[in-house]
């Protein structure tokens, strides 16, 4: 038989192959991918498998959430570094910039090829996007989350993962600006946003997900339309504070009250919630003009969301006021674009053209 005519030096090769393969560790080079653990619910753990919605968040350390999907080394040699260990709400400016710079510094390894960070779902949406206009880097950057604790029934935390490390690994993830990879679909970081508190099914682009990832293969359907990373002219690494920027929702009986204290404890720049269109109470467009005097950047979001944008000059005169429209910005991206384009001007037609570019 061929067999035994094969020198038993190829005969052992030949058995470490095969080996190797039935365990999934194959031979070829593997992506090199970074996982960076911030905390959240894709962290949590509930006191029981019928929790799915009690639980504590920002409780499994990074090792223990990789040793929890050992199917990742089919995908990549994966590694993990636990940068934060928190639920999301409680992310600050200076949480940003460590984690931008973290990644940024990561991206510029040459034995990195791609960068998951794991994340709470409450804020990953505003992280996502701003690693999207800061980080000067092609390499796959992939952020994810849960809905339920890794305790939990029917958990979508472990596939969210591998979906994660399964795009960060593949080279047609290049390129896209920084991804979400959530409930089997890859969404660019910019569009998208939680739409539903409490299902799998929680987050939404308005103009639709970039595609979708099945059994650790990408499907893409459409590119990002919108400036981001290596085609960005924000630097992370010149960055080391965001200016303070705060959000007040627009609503019937709407007072100027909001407007005033965010102005006075620092804001330079309102995100107004805007209903409809943007629209302002005509009770709260005097104090925004008093705020504009005196060099405070006003930018209509609208409260309304899931597709659709803030048309200039429509209902408020925006020329005449010298304000900014966030386009199809939500309130809630439209304060991370402010609080990094307002490192770089302080003049609203300069903020006007990034909100349109990004
Ligand atoms: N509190 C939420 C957060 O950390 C939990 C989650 O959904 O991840 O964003």
């Amino acid at each position: 038989m061929t067999l035994f005519r094969i020198r038993p030096i190829a005969l052992s090769c030949l058995l470490a192959a095969g080996l190797a393969g039935s365990l999934g560790v194959h031979a070829e080079d593997k992506a090199r991918v970074v996982i960076l653990a911030t905390g959240g619910t894709i962290a949590g753990a509930g006191a029981s498998v019928a929790n799915s919605a009690t639980y504590q968040a920002a409780k499994v350390p990074v090792d223990k959430l990789i040793a929890g999907v050992p199917e990742l080394k089919n995908l990549a040699d994966v590694r993990g570094d636990q940068v934060f260990q928190i639920a999301s709400e409680s992310f600050t400016n200076e949480h940003l910039i460590t984690l931008g710079k973290r990644v940024a510094a990561l991206a510029r390894q040459a034995d990195v090829d791609g960068i998951v960070i794991t994340h709470g779902t409450d804020t990953l949406e505003e992280t996502a996007y701003f690693l999207n206009l800061v980080l000067k880097t092609d390499k796959p950057v992939v952020v994810v989350g849960s809905m339920r604790p890794g305790t939990a029934m029917s958990a979508d935390g472990m596939l969210n993962l591998y979906n994660a490390v399964a795009v960060a690994a593949t080279k047609d993830a290049a390129g896209k600006g920084v991804l979400v990879t959530m409930n089997d679909e890859i969404h660019t970081g910019r569009d998208v946003s939680k739409t539903v508190n409490i299902k799998t099914e929680a987050f939404k682009s308005p103009w639709g997900p970039l595609g979708m990832i099945v059994e650790g293969k990408t499907y893409w359907f459409r590119a990002p339309a919108k400036r981001h990373t290596t085609g960005t002219e924000f630097d992370i690494d010149k960055l080391d504070k965001l200016a303070p920027v705060d959000i007040a929702y627009g609503y019937g009986n709407a007072t100027p009250t909001a407007y005033k204290a965010f102005a006075e404890g620092g804001a330079r720049a309102l995100i107004h919630a805007g209903t409809g269109n943007g629209s302002v109470s005509g009770a709260v467009v005097p104090a925004l003009q008093e705020l504009r005097g005196k060099g405070v950047q006003i930018i209509r979001s609208s409260r309304v969301v899931g597709g659709g944008f803030v048309l200039r000059n429509a209902e408020q005169p925006d020329d005449k006021y010298d304000w900014v429209v966030a386009h199809d910005l939500n309130p809630q991206k439209a304060r991370i674009l402010a609080s990094v384009a307002l490192t770089k001007t302080s003049d609203a037609k300069e903020l006007q053209r990034m909100f349109m570019e990004y």
